[in-house]
């Protein structure tokens, strides 16, 4: 007989879904039971550190990550992370065990009380099977759903006495299923745009996550080029998606409407390319675009394209969309934009280091496609000042702002790239909100490089409060943590650092070894 869990992992091991991100308990031991030796299992001491390092790797896959997570507690603990992931679009298959069927309804002990819903709205679907002969085709559904575009979570609960039922009949259909959608711009449309860009007098592009999250990064280049356009990155982005060092790149936008529209006041065309429009953070209300200024968007999700408050969309394959338009615009003869300014080097100040000085540190010893991920809340905008970023999948950032995303998510993207180094730039803050998945790196040899910002408080939120006018707020200092013996203590090997030699060195040792490290910085506010 073919069991319902032989069925789920045939699909599983045909889809590619191999490693698992997860925390046990009592509900997934069936699942789990017989793990086959083709599979790996990626432990995490905490659901947000399971989910931030299942989306990282994800990510940087580009393929569904699998996830298996204690029932409802288990689920609760993971929802800042889904919260990152459904930003994001990353394609995450996130399963949950459950009471056996005979005690849900009793609400025995670690019952999923209404499991479906539990997840919502941060989940594309959500199901818990209405009998043990439906998980296989649920289980399939979840992926399929998980990778189409917009890609997302997806979440399927299982009680825990499916598992071993026989699987109905046919359920080796499912084992090789592909699903697509084909995304390509209509010629109609294609035809518009690209006369849109060839008559526009001076236009400008916006470029978002998912243009490097569907490896069009080098399309976004030759359409600027060829039309000579200045090029913006996305405000509150999650992943880089042009070379910081290319004339044509301006940096990141901000994150207010007011701001934003005074910036690209000018251009008479704004091309968005794989963002929503926009990811605004602080409120500043203003006119959403200067007169003048038209915009047009091309997104891979509907959500994104019907809410924007201005301008047209249209939902397409990015890639595709971005490839056939930088191939079909004319060569224009206008000048290049002018490359932005160089910031001034950083001060060599005794004390604690500037973090300006510490990006300019990073630049100068870490591999060209060094990879980083970012949870430094307040260096954010000097960060994009200044780090080179070159590669394709060179920077990632929480999508919803959620912290407790970058030490996991380093960890993940590392066990998918373990042919690129990979460095979280973290603040003392963030550090906390996920530091288990240190044992995750450590025990599985990741060498995932965290450089800890250490400047005593939350930085970002002293920022805040000075724009909401909010005076005297208390719980904003961070003072006592000695993030060396933390890491020490879930067995990373770690190092404090109190100048830029000092940091020097300890990052050139980090780079020759194949271990994980940690580095404790001690950096000034800014
Ligand atoms: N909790 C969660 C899960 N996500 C959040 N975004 C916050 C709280 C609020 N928050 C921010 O948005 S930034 C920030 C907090 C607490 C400060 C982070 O401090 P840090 O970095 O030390 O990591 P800086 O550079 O000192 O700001
Ligand atoms: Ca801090």
């Amino acid at each position: 007989m073919t069991t319902v869990h032989k069925a789920c992992y045939d699909i599983l091991r045909a889809q590619g879904l191999t490693t698992f991100f997860g925390n046990p308990g009592s509900n997934e031991l069936p699942f789990l039971s017989e793990f086959p030796s083709d599979f790996r299992y990626i432990l995490g001491l905490h659901e947000g550190a399971v989910v931030g390092m299942a989306d990282g790797y994800a990510q940087a896959t580009g393929r569904p990550g699998f996830v298996n997570l204690h029932s409802a507690a288990g689920t609760g603990n993971a929802m800042g992370a889904l919260a990152n992931a459904w930003n994001s679009h990353t394609p995450l298959v996130v399963t949950a065990g459950q009471q056996v069927r005979a005690m849900i309804g009793v609400e025995a002990l670690l019952a999923n009380v209404d499991s479906a819903a539990l997840p919502r709205p941060l989940v594309k679907w959500s199901a818990e099977p209405s009998s043990a002969q439906e998980v296989p085709l649920a289980l399939s559904r979840a992926i399929h759903m998980a990778a189409s575009p917009a890609p997302g979570p997806v979440y399927v609960s299982v009680p825990y006495d499916d598992w071993s039922k026989e699987a109905s009949q046919g359920a080796e259909h499912l084992v090789s299923r592909r699903v697509q959608t084909a995304g390509a711009l209509p010629e109609e449309s294609l035809r518009q745009l690209v006369r849109l860009l060839d008559e526009a007098k001076n236009p400008a592009l916006v470029v978002g996550p998912d243009v490097d999250a569907n490896h069009a990064n080098v399309y976004a280049v030759t359409l600027a080029e060829k039309l000579s356009m200045p090029v913006w990155m996305a405000p509150s982005a999650p992943r880089c998606s042009f070379p910081t060092d290319h004339c044509c790149f301006q940096g990141l936008l901000p994150a207010g409407i007011a701001s934003i529209s005074r910036i690209l006041e000018g251009h008479d065309l704004v091309l968005v390319v794989g963002a929503p429009v926009f990811r605004y953070h602080q409120y500043e209300p203003g006119e959403y675009l200067a007169k003048g200024t038209r915009l047009f968007a091309i997104t891979c999700d509907i959500n994104e394209a019907t809410r924007a408050p201005m301008g047209d969309a249209i939902v397409a394959d990015i890639r595709l969309a971005l490839r056939t338009l930088s191939e079909r615009v004319m060569q224009c003869t206008r000048a290049r934009p002018t490359a932005r300014q160089t910031p001034e080097p950083a001060s060599n100040v005794p004390g604690p280091l500037k973090p300006e000085r510490v990006f300019e540190i990073l630049n100068h010893v870490a591999p060209r496609d060094a990879v980083y991920v970012n949870e430094s809340t307040s260096t954010t905008n000097l960060l994009w000042q200044r780090l080179r970023m070159t590669e394709q999948g060179s920077y990632y950032f929480a999508a919803a702002g959620g912290l407790g995303f970058a030490l996991a998510a380093a960890v993940g993207i590392q066990l998918a790239k373990p042919e690129r180094r990979v460095i979280g730039v973290i603040g003392d803050g963030s550090a906390n909100y996920s530091i288990q998945a240190l044992w995750t790196a450590a025990q599985y040899k990741i060498p995932a490089i965290f450089v800890i910002m250490k400047n005593g408080t939350y930085g970002a939120l002293r920022w805040f409060a000075g724009v909401l006018n909010a005076t005297n707020v208390p719980g904003l200092d961070v003072p006592g943590i000695d993030f060396c013996m933390l890491a020490r203590g879930y067995g990373v090997d770690a190092i404090h650092c109190n100048s830029g030699d000092e940091l020097e060195a300890a990052l050139k040792r980090a780079f020759e070894s194949n271990m994980p490290a940690l580095i404790e910085v001690e950096t000034s506010a800014i």
